[in-house]
């Protein structure tokens, strides 16, 4: 297989690359010096694109170059970043990393949840400044008693779902389809949700049909003693007024794994004690993103050697 051309945009793991150098011809653009010139020059030879979620746009444009693209094999589960109805248009097919990622994640997200209601990174902050040998911690709220939304009971979501009944607390979900296979209360629309708890945790994919799932009116909803945790994408959450929700207290608290435009967090979060920020963190391990990788590999071989992807997304499969 050594004779065909994958592309990879942006870097992913070094096993990853390793693994494709060993069975394919795999060329880095990101250390071409002119990613346009090496395109118009090798474009038409590339048959597989390794691509990365957070690396940009993959659509029409960049198939347009690449006119024998077979298979684009994602590093990620949520693939809003690739155009999958312009890759089925053109027959090329669109694999994903479902599955392997699922516990990492909802653990990231217990975690997240646990860190903005007990204020955690507040009170590491507290102590490494000095500050308790003058007074102790104030008293934080608590996950007692609450009622948890999951935005998106999917692979991630049942497995947040799972932990939290861990830590006695009630569960609730939206998504557009009542699942038949839980007993957790269902609510029809997000702003039902947020009425009928006092977390709302987001882990729906990205893209047009979730843009601000989570607006105003959903925040308003959630209540003053509320708190939001994202871990699904940025654009799930209208984040202007995330910010004027946070600042005006009609929620208590957020923790945030993703956001509208990364890596850039605006300086109204980074400025405010009421909220838990991460760098998109969620499957950021090395054992996961490892499971990762060898799925984008296994895929891309499973193409080349046998005909079938492994993990095609449903508009490609
Ligand atoms: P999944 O199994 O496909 O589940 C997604 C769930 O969202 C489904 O149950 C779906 O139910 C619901 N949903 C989809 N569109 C919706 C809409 N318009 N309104 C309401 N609910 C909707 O996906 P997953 O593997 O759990 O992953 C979910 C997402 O998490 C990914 O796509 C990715 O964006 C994000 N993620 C983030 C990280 C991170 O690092 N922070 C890591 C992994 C994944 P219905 O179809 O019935 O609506
Ligand atoms: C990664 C993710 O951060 O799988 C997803 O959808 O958001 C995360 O697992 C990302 O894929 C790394 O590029």
């Amino acid at each position: 297989m050594t004779d065909i051309s994958i592309l990879m945009p942006a870097p992913m793991p070094e096993p990853v690359i390793a693994a494709l150098d060993a069975r394919f011809t795999l060329h880095r653009l990101w250390e071409q010096p002119d990613a346009d010139a090496f395109l118009a020059a090798h474009g038409t030879a590339i048959r597989g694109l390794a691509a990365n979620t957070l690396a940009g746009p993959v659509g029409a444009a960049l198939f347009d170059r690449l006119p024998a693209l077979e298979i684009v094999a994602n590093f990620g589960v949520g693939y809003d970043n690739i155009d999958a109805g312009a890759a089925a248009a053109r027959g090329i097919v669109v694999t994903n990393t479902p599955g392997v990622l699922d516990a990492e994640v909802a653990d990231l997200a217990i975690g997240l949840l646990l860190a903005t209601i007990r204020r955690l990174p507040q009170a590491d902050r507290y102590v490494r400044d000095g500050r308790w040998e003058d007074a102790p911690f104030p008293l934080s709220p608590t996950l007692r008693g609450r009622t948890v939304g999951i935005l998106g009971l999917g692979a991630i979501g049942q497995q947040i779902a799972r932990r939290l009944e861990g830590f006695d607390v009630a569960v609730a979900y939206h998504q557009r389809t009542r699942r038949d296979d839980v007993a957790y209360p269902y609510h029809d629309t997000p702003v039902a949700l947020a009425q009928a708890c006092d977390v709302l945790i987001a882990i729906v994919p990205g893209g047009a049909a979730t843009r601000h799932l989570v607006d105003a009116e959903v925040l308003a909803a959630l209540g003053p003693d509320g708190i939001l945790v994202n871990v699904a994408r940025g654009s799930v959450v209208d984040q202007p007024a995330l910010i004027a929700a946070l600042r005006d207290r009609t929620i208590l608290a957020a923790g945030l794994d993703v956001y509208a435009d990364e890596p850039h967090v605006p300086p109204e979060l980074r400025a405010m004690e009421n909220v838990v920020l991460l760098p998109h963190l969620g499957s950021a391990s090395e054992h996961t993103r490892a499971a990762m990788g060898q799925l984008v590999v296994d895929n891309l071989l499973s193409w080349f050697g046998r005909g079938t992807a492994l993990t095609p997304v449903p508009e490609t499969a």
